[in-house]
């Protein structure tokens, strides 16, 4: 009964955590047209990992057209995310996603929103240009990354692709996190 208790009280601190989530997810000018979300990963605060970790989410469309974003909130070292992947698993051979390795040196086929005007937000930076703290920050593959996380509020990046109802997406990526701290954020989530 005990064990009962404790599992039911556990599902619920899940149920009121992705809520909270979600609510925080779609109250803000860069999400609130975004619906049907999934999370693919999140922290809040965020652990330090100093190098680049491979996400991968399997996806199953809802909709013709899909849409993949990133928040970041830093306080003090940024984000780093690259090779950024959508692949539908009938045609694994084809990418689906415009620059996700950021390799046209800038945002092209991104969308960016800087919430609230947050301030000191990233960019797209090239292999080892930037330091900050003496942490260097390098690309995963190729030239450019993704630099993410702005003070105060997360600023966001997006794309919208082409999916097909019912099919299964293969989602990877590449994220670093050199920093620290308890007012820190990244949610990595899909959408419609
Ligand atoms: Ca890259």
């Amino acid at each position: 009964m005990q064990l009962q208790l404790s599992v039911s009280n556990f599902k619920i601190k899940e149920i009121l955590f992705y809520l909270t989530f979600i609510l925080a997810i779609t109250s803000n000018i860069c999400t609130s047209t975004i619906t049907g979300i999934q999370m693919v990963d999140s922290c809040f605060p965020c652990s330090t990992f100093p190098y680049y970790i491979l996400i991968i989410y399997i996806y199953q469309a809802i909709s013709n057209v899909t849409r993949i974003a990133f928040a970041f909130k830093r306080q003090n070292y940024y984000f780093a995310l690259d090779s950024v992947s959508v692949r539908d698993y009938a045609a694994p051979s084809t990418e689906i996603l415009n620059n996700g390795g950021f390799e046209t040196g800038d945002l092209t086929s991104w969308i960016y929103c800087n919430q609230n005007n947050a301030s000191s937000t990233g960019g797209i930076k090239s292999n080892t240009s930037f330091s900050y703290n003496s942490f260097t920050y390098y690309s995963q593959s190729g030239t450019y990354y993704y630099l993410g996380g702005s003070n105060i509020s997360a600023d966001y990046i997006s794309q919208s692709f082409p999916t097909k109802i019912g099919h299964e997406y293969n989602i990877s990526m590449w994220v670093m996190f050199p920093g620290s701290g308890n007012l820190t954020s990244a949610n990595l989530f899909i959408g419609v």
